[in-house]
C-alpha cells in the first residue's frame, strides 16, 4: 500500500500525463502495485479527462416561501481548459409536501429558486465536457421561517383544502377573526394590537388545484389566548373533489423549530377539520 499517496498525488495533479503516472509507478516498484494501480489503462484516462463539478447554493439559508435562492455550477470546470458542455440541475430531496422544483435547464445558475415549505432542499448538479466525461456534486439549501408562528399544510389527493388560522377567542368564516383565503392572503386583517402588523396573521400560499401547500403566519403573536388552526375541504374544487381519503398534513413551526405535525384523513367533500390549537403564551400545541 505504499504507493497509495503518489497515486493520489497524480490524481490531484492533471499536469502529469497518464504515461508519466505509469511509469513512475512502474518504476518504483515492481511487485506491490497490482492492488494500487487503475484496472486498466483505459479506466485510468477516463478519470484524468473527467470534469469536476462545483456546486454552491446562495443565501444556504432562505426563510420561506419567498427568498430567492440561486444554485451556482460556475465553479465546475475542465481540467483540459476546454469549457463545460453541458450543466443538468435536479432537485434530489425536498420537505414532504413541498412543490417546488428547478427547471429544466443547461444553464451553469438557477437564480429564482423558492423554498416553498420549511425543511431542506438537496440540488444535485451533472456536468458534461467535451469527450462526453460527467461529474456530479450535490448542495443543500435550508428553508427556516423567520416568522415566529409558521403554520403548513399539505395533501396527497387532487382536491382543494383551505387552510385556516383563528385568532384568539375568535371563530370559524368569521370575517374578523379567521384568517383564509378569502380575506387574508398577504395579510389584511389587524389581530392583537390594532395597528401593529407584528401580530397580524398572513396566508402567503393559497392552493387551489394541485395537493398545496398553503401556509399561514405571524411574526410576533400575541401571548394570550390560542390560536386555532383548521382545514376546509371546499366543495367544487377545481379540477375535482376527493370524495375517498385524502391525507393532510399540518406542520406547526414555533420560532423556527417545528413543534407538532399531524397528518389526518379527510375524507368525502365539505368537512371542516379542526386540527390543533397553539397557545403562544406556553409554547404548546395542543391536538384538538
Ligand atoms: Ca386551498
Ligand atoms: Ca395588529
Ligand atoms: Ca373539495
Amino acid at each position: 500500500m505504499r504507493l497509495l499517496p503518489s497515486i493520489l498525488f497524480f490524481v490531484a495533479c492533471s499536469e502529469y500525463s497518464l504515461e508519466e503516472k505509469i511509469d513512475n509507478n512502474l518504476g518504483t516498484d515492481s511487485g506491490e502495485t497490482e492492488d494500487v494501480l487503475p484496472d486498466t489503462a483505459e479506466e485510468e484516462e477516463r478519470d484524468e479527462n473527467a470534469p469536476v463539478a462545483v456546486c454552491t447554493v446562495s443565501p444556504q439559508t432562505v426563510t420561506p416561501p419567498f427568498q430567492a435562492a440561486t444554485f451556482d455550477g460556475s465553479g465546475s470546470y475542465d481540467p483540459s481548459g476546454s469549457p463545460i458542455a453541458s450543466y443538468e440541475w435536479s432537485l434530489i430531496t425536498r420537505p414532504n409536501g413541498s412543490s417546488a422544483t428547478l427547471p429544466f435547464t443547461s444553464a451553469n445558475q438557477i437564480p429564482g429558486f423558492y423554498a416553498d415549505l420549511a425543511g431542506v432542499y438537496t440540488a444535485e448538479l451533472t456536468v458534461t465536457n467535451q469527450l462526453g466525461l460527467t461529474d456530479s456534486c450535490v448542495v443543500t439549501l435550508e428553508s427556516l421561517p423567520t416568522q415566529n408562528l409558521w403554520v403548513e399544510m399539505f395533501w396527497d389527493q387532487v382536491d382543494d383544502m383551505d387552510l385556516h388560522l383563528i385568532a384568539p377567542g375568535g371563530s370559524y368564516n368569521d370575517w374578523d377573526t379567521d384568517c383564509y383565503y378569502s380575506n387574508c392572503v398577504n395579510g389584511g386583517l389587524d389581530w392583537g394590537v390594532l395597528g401593529d402588523s407584528s401580530d397580524d396573521p398572513s396566508l402567503d400560499l393559497d392552493d387551489i388545484d394541485g395537493l398545496g401547500p398553503e401556509n399561514i403566519n405571524i411574526y410576533s403573536p400575541q401571548a394570550n389566548g390560542t390560536y386555532k388552526v383548521v382545514v376546509h375541504d371546499y366543495t367544487g374544487s377545481a379540477p375535482m373533489d376527493t370524495q375517498g381519503g385524502n391525507n393532510v398534513t399540518v406542520n406547526v413551526y414555533l420560532n423556527g423549530g417545528l413543534a407538532w405535525t399531524d397528518t389526518r384523513v379527510i375524507t368525502g367533500d365539505g368537512t371542516v377539520t379542526e386540527f390543533c390549537e397553539i397557545n403562544w403564551g406556553t409554547q404548546t400545541v395542543n391536538p384538538l
